[in-house]
């Protein structure tokens, strides 16, 4: 900025006319930018109040007064005036006569004098003082909103008063608006005093308090800033760094009676009211003694959440897709999705037997999916609530990533047709770190998904916990400003401020595209659930709730005040409304069957046959024709574009895929980029999101090239494959976990027909995401009759770089895999490997070849069905030399090995074998260098389990009947308390009936995945290769 001071000696006198003449040719009508017309006398400059901040404003007024002299003060007016004229530095100013109201016509008559040095600080400070407190109340405003309808609690648990702008210190008792005045004028913070209030202050262009007027006396500015900002609507929203922004939400909260309803928009309120009140009371007289999480308390939440579901239809939008926790969801689920109300009132029949597959879930955790009319805009609408589990908030990144999937396939690149709604209670959005995981998602790249409607139910407590030792900022709110959304408090007891601040959020997402949080500041009327009894723990906030009048009643009794309507046709709705729930329960008698199906929060149309199953029981080969795998190959080691610059290092690394490629073989990045080229040709979208993806860990990858002489200029070569290819989306993450596997996780959902990985950086790191594989990867079919074919790949192998680079925790997801170890299956099946698949809850391998995870990447899509897929991917055989494949095991005919036997001398004799390694992964290659370097090659026969799980129980058992006179042993690197042992040995031995026992060569248990000295793990890897080949380590034991 340009500040007076500076440009004075370039300054020549002009008039107020010729000046505006200048001024308005030279800068756009509408801006109020400060731009190169700011030129003052001399004279004016040497103005003693003329510094630092005040400048900013003499400029402001300056200018108004170039425009129109009559639009600032008097005294401003013959201040520039006098300046203009080359007024002597000190002399420009004229002090008026008293600026009261009653006094302006004099001030008008006033003639340009020389004034004193004294009234022009005055006046000055005067000013300033105003333009100071209409900020304050602007950025503090909201610490005294009336926003707590119990008025016991402040919301920002904070009962003091911010000093510039009230010093009352009762916010709720609401102390006579003339002592506040006193107490903020007389000695107070402005150094105004009484005789001020009447006096008339122009307004800055920051505010809208004065409607059409551009001044006003100081008691009616203030007045109107306590409307605007401390009545039952608290505006957060200063610390937002864009200044537009901030005038938009200035103008709808500060715009004199911007707060109107129609009496047809207070029906619709009353109704809805209704809805909500009388669905809980419905639930409570039918079933007393069920949990149901009730929104008693904030009945409110349903005509907000339609009030923006009517206003995002009415922009354009029509997906809306919602995550929300237990409180309210029936209410929701009834209310706002308009599921049939007897779908939900028969699950409280504990009779229903469940007709789908699968364990199913409780009533408030269950999803929905509902295309409907909306009838406020007459336009179709689709409603999805996506299911969750009882973690708090672990659905919100899963809601992002799947609104982020419907958005991409509709083509909705601004997110002008798809938008989410996230709900959270107080106690989670503050507490729970996925929420900050979430909001750093909403404004990258590829996981924007163009502003979110986050809606509190602030009930001032969690579970039994009060707020004061449940959060250490200000609000539950407060972790929203990390990405500048403005946040609306509002008491839930006040329904039309409540929908006020809704429509204001929805045309926020819908003007910025950003985030936007609205806070409900309500109470729970019941305990945490119906059993609970909330006097125990907060016995004075439960007296003062039973007190309380409902929401509904206050609302009603105002209406009929207002005469909006009348006492019979408010109860004509209520009855109206208790028959339709009265109908519905007769009908849900009729259920006898609960069908999970009908609580899918994402269908496939198409994929599956109509009544859900999979159109076949096979899997095509997943090889490729050679043409095919040549010209991935060249693409994949090319830059496919002109004038692109690479760096030298990449130029060789392209040339040795392209020498790889015309030698017929694939290392693992390569066998990769032919799984992904492949699918993209077939139209599978192929997303691969994680930590530094985008090179890859381990600089193998390298699937966006960056020009190393233009900034931001890159190159996907897997978008330049084929000519109607499916886009490929390669993304580097934020540094998280959980937020971003959860939002991947949403993206998959949406649709069968894409490829979606998550890699973790190294696979330990998986497990700070642990909640979305234990709660949604692992068990969701089950719970949710919602299939899943997300990959996980993570990167695991001991390698000696210590404890925690090493262990990607095969264990883990082993354990919680559903095949029974000690039950083998039926191996005639026909189509047996397939059918594993289809019941098992998810697949875990470990590709030793890349042509196997090549093939295990196609097949994944070549399913007729999905499955979440965990394979554990190397670090070091990205690179080793005999880890390569051959364009042979690639081509059409060939499959994924679930199995590699041993194919070397050991298996030309196998009577001969006198022990049967079995092993997985990385370790294959110790094996047999060093079973090679102890020339036993026909003692020891190695086979590679590739697919642990679902268990490859017919493969195996042909493997340890072709060596009959060998020993069993399982090797591993892992120690023996981790890695495969616990899950491969039980399952081995139910494939042999039990018949020899199963030995262990490998490291032993431990606490730590490894160890973090070089030399104990050389010496611990030699140990388990010792073990491995000593034919006689295990005579002892037998
Ligand atoms: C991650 C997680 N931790 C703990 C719980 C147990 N829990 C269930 S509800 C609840 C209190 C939630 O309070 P709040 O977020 O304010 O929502 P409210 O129940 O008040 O609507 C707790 C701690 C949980 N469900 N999820």
């Amino acid at each position: 900025m340009f500040h007076l001071r500076t440009c004075a000696t370039k300054l020549r006198p002009l008039t107020a006319s010729q000046t505006v003449k200048t001024f308005s040719q030279n800068r756009p009508a509408a801006a109020r930018t400060f731009g190169q017309i700011r030129c003052y006398t001399a004279p004016v400059a040497a103005e003693p109040f003329l510094s630092g901040t005040s400048s900013n404003y003499v400029e402001e007024m300056y200018y108004a007064w170039l425009e129109n002299p009559k639009s600032v003060h008097k005294s401003w007016d013959i201040f520039f005036r006098n300046t203009n004229a080359g007024a002597p530095p000190g002399t420009a100013y004229q002090s008026p006569l008293p600026l009261s109201m009653g006094a302006l016509s004099a001030v008008a008559r006033a003639q340009p004098l020389v004034g004193t040095q004294t009234n022009v600080d005055k006046l000055v400070e005067d000013h300033l003082a105003v333009q100071s407190l209409i900020r304050a109340y602007q950025i503090r405003g909201h610490h005294v909103a009336q926003l707590d309808p119990l008025g016991i609690l402040d919301a920002d648990l904070d009962s003091s008063v911010p000093a510039d702008i009230i010093s009352s210190t009762d916010k709720l008792g609401l102390a006579g608006f003339q002592e506040r005045l006193r107490v903020l004028t007389v000695g107070g913070f402005y150094g105004l005093d009484e005789s001020d209030l009447d006096k008339v202050f122009h307004l800055p262009t920051t505010t809208f308090i004065g409607g059409q007027e551009s001044a006003l006396p100081l008691r009616e500015i203030i007045r109107r800033l306590e409307n605007a900002y401390c009545q039952h609507i608290g505006v957060e929203f200063m610390f937002i760094n864009d200044l537009e922004q901030c005038q938009w939400i200035r103008r709808k909260f500060e715009t004199p009676g911007v707060m109107q309803f129609t009496n047809e928009e207070k029906r619709t309120l009353l109704a809805r009211l209704v809805r909500s009140t009388r669905f809980e009371e419905f639930l409570q007289r039918k079933w007393s003694s069920e949990k149901r999480f009730g929104l008693e308390g904030c009945e409110v939440l349903i005509p907000a959440l339609k009030t923006i579901i009517d206003k995002s239809s009415e922009n354009g939008v029509d997906q809306v897709i919602m995550g929300m926790p237990h409180r309210g969801r029936l209410n929701v689920l009834a209310n706002v999705i308009r599921k049939e109300l007897e779908q939900i009132f028969c699950q409280f029949d504990s009779k229903l037997e469940a007709a789908d597959e699968g364990s199913g879930d409780v009533k408030y955790h269950l999803g929905m999916y509902h295309r409907r009319i909306n009838r406020v805009t007459d336009r179709n609408i689709t409603l999805s609530l996506v299911a969750n589990p009882s973690h708090l908030e672990a659905a919100d990144p899963v809601v992002m990533g799947k609104t982020k999937a419907e958005q991409f396939y509709c083509g909705d690149t601004e997110g002008k047709k798809v938008m989410a709604i996230l709900l959270h209670g107080d106690a989670a959005f503050a507490g729970q770190g996925i929420v900050y995981e979430t909001f750093h998602l909403s404004d990258l790249p590829s996981y924007t998904t163009h502003g979110t409607v986050h809606v509190v139910v602030n009930n001032q407590i969690g579970f039994t916990t009060d707020p004061r030792m449940a959060r250490s900022s200000p609000y539950p709110t407060d972790v929203a400003r990390v990405v500048n959304a403005p946040i609306f408090h509002v008491n839930s007891d006040d329904p039309e401020a409540v929908m006020y601040v809704c429509k204001v959020a929805a045309e926020w997402r819908n003007t910025f595209h950003k985030d936007v949080v609205v806070d409900l500041v309500c109470y729970r009327r019941n305990g945490h659930n119906e059993m609970d009894e909330p006097m125990f723990t907060q016995p004075l906030m439960y007296k003062q709730i039973r007190k309380q009048k409902p929401v509904l009643q206050k609302y009603a009794e105002l209406l009929v005040s207002q005469g909006v309507v009348n006492q019979p046709e408010y109860e004509e709705e209520i009855s109206k409304y208790d028959k339709i729930c009265e109908e519905a329960f007769a009908r849900s008698k009729d259920e006898k069957i609960l069908h999970i199906k009908h609580w899918l929060d994402s269908p496939w149309p198409g994929f599956f046959t109509l009544d859900g199953q999979p159109r076949s029981m096979t899997c095509p080969s997943t090889g490729l024709e050679e043409d095919i795998l040549t010209h991935i190959g060249s693409v994949a080691s090319s830059v496919p574009v002109d004038n692109f610059t690479i760096h030298g290092g990449l130029s060789r690394i392209l040339k040795t895929r392209g020498e790889l490629v015309k030698n017929r073989t694939v290392d693992w990045a390569l066998a990769e980029y032919m799984a992904f080229g492949s699918l993209l040709k077939e139209g599978i979208h192929i997303r691969l999101s994680g930590q530094d993806v985008e090179r890859g860990t381990f600089s193998h990858r390298h699937h966006v090239l960056h020009d190393q002489n233009v900034d931001k200029k890159t190159c996907i070569p897997m978008n330049h494959l084929w000519p109607n290819q499916a886009p490929y989306t390669v993304c580097n993450s934020s540094l998280s976990e959980y937020g971003v596997l959860g939002f991947e996780l949403g993206f998959a959902m949406a649709s069968p027909n894409a490829l979606v990985l998550w890699e973790a950086q190294f696979g330990d790191f998986h497990n700070t995401a642990q909640c979305i594989i234990d709660q949604f990867i692992c068990p969701g079919q089950a719970k949710w009759v919602r299939q899943n074919g997300i990959v996980l790949l993570l990167p695991h192998g001991m390698e000696g770089m210590g404890p925690e680079h090493s262990s990607a925790r095969p264990e883990r997801f082993l354990q919680m895999c559903n095949d029974d170890p000690d039950v083998l299956p039926n191996l005639q099946e026909a189509n047996f490997d397939i059918s594993q698949l289809y019941d098992c809850n998810w697949v875990v391998v470990n590709c030793s070849t890349p042509g196997n995870f090549f093939h295990v990447l196609r097949r994944q899509i070549l399913l007729p069905f999905r499955k979440p897929l965990i394979v554990f991917t190397p670090k070091s055989l990205l690179r080793h030399p005999e880890a390569r494949t051959s364009f042979d095991e690639m081509l059409p005919g060939t499959h994924f090995q679930r199995v590699i036997p041993e194919d070397g001398p050991a298996a030309q004799s196998p009577e001969n074998v006198k022990r049967l390694l079995f092993c997985t992964g990385k370790v294959y290659y110790d094996l047999t260098r060093e079973r090679k370097a102890r020339d036993m090659v026909e003692q020891v026969a190695i086979t590679r389990i590739e697919q642990l799980s679902p268990f490859p129980f017919d493969l195996l058992l042909q493997e340890v009947q072709k060596y009959p006179n060998a020993e069993l042993a399982w090797c591993q690197e892992e120690h023996k308390n981790q890695g495969y042992y616990d899950y491969v040995k039980p399952r081995l031995r139910t494939t042999i009936n039990r018949a020899k026992p199963v030995w262990y060569a490998g490291r032993d248990p431990a606490a730590a995945p490894a160890t973090g000295n070089k030399k104990t793990h050389l010496t611990e890897l030699q140990r388990l290769l010792d073990t491995a080949f000593d034919l006689d380590a295990f005579k002892n034991f037998s």
